[in-house]
C-alpha cells in the first residue's frame, strides 16, 4: 500500500515545471502501477502544443477553464470541471486555458519523472 501526499511533491524534484504547466507527479513507472498519474496546473492565458506519439493520456479537468483544438480536424473542445478527454488516437492537439485548469493526468505507458516536451510537443519513449 502507498499513500502520496501533494503537500510532500511540491518543492521535490517530482515537481516539474513546463513553462506553460507545472505537473506534480504522484505516481511514477518507479511505483510498478503500469501506468503514472500527475495533479497538473495547465496556466490561464496559454497555449500548448502537444503530441504524445509514444504514450496516451487521460485527462481529467477538476477545476478551471479552457480548451483542447485536435489538429487532424480542427475540432475544439470546451474544457471545464468534470470532464474528461482522452488522447486515444495519440492526437495532436493545441491545449489552451483562459483560467488556471487544475488537471489529473494518466499516462500510459507511465513517465519516468522528469519528462519535459520537447519541439514538437512530445515526451520520449523511455527505452529501459
Ligand atoms: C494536460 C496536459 O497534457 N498537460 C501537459 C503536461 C502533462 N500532462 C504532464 O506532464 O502533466
Amino acid at each position: 500500500m502507498k499513500v502520496v501526499k501533494l503537500e510532500d511533491i511540491l518543492g521535490s524534484d517530482n515537481e516539474v515545471d513546463g513553462g506553460n504547466w507545472v505537473s506534480r507527479r504522484l505516481l511514477l513507472k518507479k511505483d510498478n502501477m503500469g501506468y503514472s498519474v500527475n495533479d497538473t496546473i495547465i496556466r490561464a492565458g496559454t497555449e500548448t502544443h502537444i503530441w504524445y506519439q509514444n504514450h496516451l493520456e487521460s485527462v481529467y479537468c477538476i477545476e478551471g477553464e479552457g480548451e483542447v483544438e485536435t489538429l487532424s480536424d480542427n475540432k475544439v473542445y470546451p474544457i471545464t470541471a468534470d470532464t474528461l478527454y482522452a488522447l486515444d488516437q495519440n492526437d495532436e492537439h493545441l491545449l489552451r486555458a483562459t483560467r488556471d485548469m487544475r488537471m489529473i493526468c494518466v499516462f500510459n505507458p507511465p513517465l519516468s519523472g522528469r519528462e519535459v516536451h520537447d519541439e514538437n510537443g512530445v515526451y520520449p519513449v523511455d527505452e529501459d
